[in-house]
């Protein structure tokens, strides 16, 4: 079977020698203009005017636009409406864009971007984000989860627990900055290669801004230098720039960012704060919880509604709440608009979760998997989250104690216990975590996907999807389903570039689902021309149908044969379609967003980490130690993708909760726009003892594709047990009874305040 193994990515041998093509290794086409952003210096103001005169002098520029130059809509708004492409009247953020240009070399295009004077007129900006929810300025309406009687269970609770968490944001750092490349055509036409994750919003959005309709744009996706959710949705920015400077001089134009550009331009994951006040008994069993959530919405909309929704629904993590009242606030602030990113709001959620779950642990002394393992939700007690959906396919018990036992638990608790009691200087923490995630999108219509196949007459596969690749092995991951339903090898299978004019209508690749969704369609799609084939088959040996069979390449009936190849041929010469556009949408789900309740996610998927790390308590430098993962797949489809994709999210995850830390200055101005100021993981912070598996015999019990499971996001939140770590060797530094409080990222500075807070209480 092509399935379940562990096939290398398509790309990766070209991927580390530098011959895997992306948008800004394609050779310039004659005529080729580069183009720039020009960007806000302000976070708040009011445009009076733009004067590109001595711009426009400038060597080799060819162009510039600017808001009235756009002959469409200047709306690029991912779900709501009313998010403009350059800014109008209204200056938002440092870094907001407010036109583009077009010159003969990116530096002359850079250079000229830098020399259009702004009018403006500067106000003062709000850029805390309790200081906005205060002022009432949100993007969108409170949203309210709610489930019993929340004001009676903390009434009737042993103890209340009040807390409160800073949650970093996070930069993608994706290697490859945002980029798009537009040609123009004939009649209006435009062409355009974008880096992005979803070329069906960029071929509207380009429609939309050019005036036109989306029969006239055609987008195509090779594959991206990452994603990370950044090219969800804001992809768009930099694809409809480089499409209205194309369309306004007729040559094609290559846009770029700087990485500072990028970091500035471009939203982030949400930072946010909660509290929460939460009932438990004496025992530590939760009765019930109050949480809210501030999150840092930007200047816009764009997709936190959907964000906070999975905050939300993933505050539960693991544990079953008799009774919950989980509100999110979208707080409106002078800073660039923040968007997807890996986990997408469910990070935020399962941490603080874990925080109060921490919490409590500490307060009543007990041993925090103690109070994990009551909390679970039971296995088949028909428990169900506070928006309704059963807890189905409950692993958590299983990946928790596998992972305790393969981590050596109990040995090492002792041993480090027994280390810090003699260390004042080192200290050393140990935590293990569940994260249970909930696969599919929360807006219940964007999951669907289709797939186009066709075979050629001598036997080969031609394979495309609504996917895109951004180094996930979402393209070898569908090949495979497909090598496998014709039992082919995979290289029988052309991977191709994902193309709006190929699979139209499609959804981002994001959620995790992309073989989920893609897979399915794709299995669909190879499935019936294989059932198309059959007959031919049939006639052919002159047996029934069911006694044909497809193996190794081959077309069995009996002990005769033929090959693939032939009966393709034979298929033709019989007038047999040998294309099939498949199209796959996810059962079972449903969702009441007004409510919040229904059936949000297909299934759950569960997994299980123990951290180790190191503080040093004079300077607040730590280190992770030692890592044990258990990640539920189903039934994989590859498992080396998958095991690539457990440790990247895992480290990028540490990433989020240790270095990675975002600094605005008084005026918004986000200084930490590269490598030297922004402290994304290398490779010496990868814990020098990663122990990573995926949890073995557990195909899914939903009908997915050959039984497998998301992967791409779930991990990322298993780096929270980092984090835990990290609070556990904080404690160790105050008195028992005391829980520590350390915002994200945990950076030296980070755990030295809390040290000193734990201290200061214990005195
Ligand atoms: N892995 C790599 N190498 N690069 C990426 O950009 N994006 C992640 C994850 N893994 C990403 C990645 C995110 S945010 C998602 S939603 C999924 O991949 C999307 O792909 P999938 O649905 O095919 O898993
Ligand atoms: N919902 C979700 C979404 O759960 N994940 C996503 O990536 C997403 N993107 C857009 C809209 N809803
Ligand atoms: Mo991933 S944040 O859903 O692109």
């Amino acid at each position: 079977a092509v399935v379940g193994k562990g096939i290398a990515h398509d790309s990766a041998k070209k991927h580390v020698s530098g011959q895997a093509v992306y948008i800004d290794d394609m050779a310039d086409m004659p005529g080729t203009l580069h183009a720039a952003l020009i960007l806000s210096p302000v976070a708040k103001g009011t445009l009076n005017g733009v004067d590109a005169s001595e711009a426009a002098a400038m060597d080799g520029v060819v162009a510039i636009v600017t808001a009235d130059d756009i002959p469409g809509h200047n709306d690029i708004a991912p779900i709501l409406s009313g998010e403009p492409l350059f800014a109008e009247k209204a200056l938002d953020y440092v870094g907001m864009p407010v036109g583009a240009v077009a010159a003969e070399t990116f530096e002359q295009a850079v250079r000229a971007a830098h020399a259009v004077q702004l009018d403006l007129t500067e106000q003062t900006p709000v850029l805390d984000i309790e200081e906005a929810h205060a002022r009432g300025d949100h993007v969108i309406a409170p949203q309210r989860l709610v489930s019993g009687d929340v004001d009676a269970a903390l009434e009737k609770a042993d103890r209340i627990v009040e807390g409160r968490l800073e949650i970093g944001g996070q930069d993608h750092f994706y290697l490859e900055t945002q980029i798009a490349y537009a040609i123009p055509g004939e009649d209006g036409d435009m062409t355009v290669h974008s880096s992005t994750q979803h070329p069906t919003e960029v071929q509207h959005h380009v429609a939309h801004v050019l005036g036109g309709f989306a029969n006239a744009v055609d987008v195509q996706v090779r594959r991206m230098g990452g994603g990370f959710g950044g090219k969800e949705s804001q992809a768009t920015i930099i694809a409809c720039a480089a499409a209205l400077l194309a369309r306004k001089t007729g040559r094609p134009v290559r846009m770029r960012l700087k990485r500072s550009a990028d970091m500035s331009a471009t939203g982030k994951r949400h930072d946010m704060v909660s509290k929460w006040r939460i009932g438990v008994t004496d025992q530590g069993r939760i009765v019930g919880a109050d949480v809210e959530y501030l999150a840092r919405a930007g200047n816009t909309a764009d997709l936190t509604g959907p964000v906070i929704t999975r905050s939300l629904t993933h505050t539960d993590n693991a544990y079953h709440f008799p009774a919950a009242r989980f509100v999110g606030h979208a707080c409106k602030t002078n800073t660039v608009s923040n968007t997807a990113f890996r986990g997408f709001g469910g990070p935020q959620g399962v941490i603080t979760s874990e925080a109060m779950i921490d919490q409590i642990a500490r307060e009543l002394e007990m041993d925090p998997n103690r109070v994990r393992a009551i909390n679970y939700y039971g296995p088949d007690t028909g428990e169900t989250t506070p928006y309704g959906q059963p807890v189905e396919q409950n692993r958590l018990v299983e990946v928790t104690d596998l992972v305790l036992q393969s981590a050596q638990w109990q040995h090492r608790r002792a041993e480090i216990d027994a280390h810090n009691a003699t260390d004042p200087v080192i200290r050393r923490g140990l935590a293990m975590m569940p994260v249970k995630f909930g696969i599919s999108f929360n807006l219940p219509s964007l999951n669907q996907a289709g797939a186009l196949v066709h075979v050629y007459q001598d036997g080969s596969v031609h394979l495309n999807h609504g996917g895109t690749e951004m180094g996930q092995g979402l393209f070898v991951k569908v090949a495979q389903v497909v090598a496998e339903v014709f039992q082919l090898d995979i290289e029988a299978v052309k991977i191709t570039a994902t193309h709006t004019g190929k699979v139209p209508n499609t959804s981002p690749t994001a959620a995790s689902t992309g073989s989920d969704l893609n897979g399915m369609a794709a299995f669909k799609a190879a499935t019936a021309i294989r059932d198309r084939m059959t007959p031919v088959a049939a006639r052919h040996f002159d047996v029934p149908q069911d006694e044909i069979v497809f193996r190794e390449g081959r077309v069995h009936a009996g002990n005769r044969s033929i090959s693939f190849a032939e009966l393709a041929r034979m298929s033709w010469a019989e007038r047999v379609s040998l294309s099939e556009a498949g199209h796959y949408a996810t059962p079972k789900i449903h969702w009441d967003g007004k409510a919040m309740k229904g059936r949000p996610f297909f299934y759950f998927t569960y997994g299980a980490a123990v951290a180790e790390v190191a503080i040093d308590t004079l300077t607040g430098e730590n280190r992770c130690l030692r890592a044990d993962i258990l990640q539920d797949c189903g039934a994989s489809l590859n498992t080396a993708i998958d095991l690539g994709q457990i440790e990247g999210a895992f480290v990028q995850g540490m990433g989020w909760l240790t270095c990675e830390e975002l600094w605005w200055d008084d005026k918004g101005r986000l200084r930490t726009v590269g490598p030297s100021t922004y402290k994304i993981p290398g490779s010496r912070d990868v814990p020098p003892d990663f122990n990573v598996a995926i949890l073995e015999s557990a195909p899914n019990a939903e009908e997915t594709v050959f039984r497998s499971k998301a992967v791409g996001e779930p991990p990322l939140m298993l780096a929270v047990s980092v984090w835990l770590a990290l609070r556990d060797a904080v404690a160790s530094c105050g008195e028992p009874g005391l829980s520590p409080n350390l915002r994200t990222p945990a950076t030296p500075e980070a755990v030295l305040d809390a040290i000193d807070d734990i201290r200061a209480r214990s005195a």
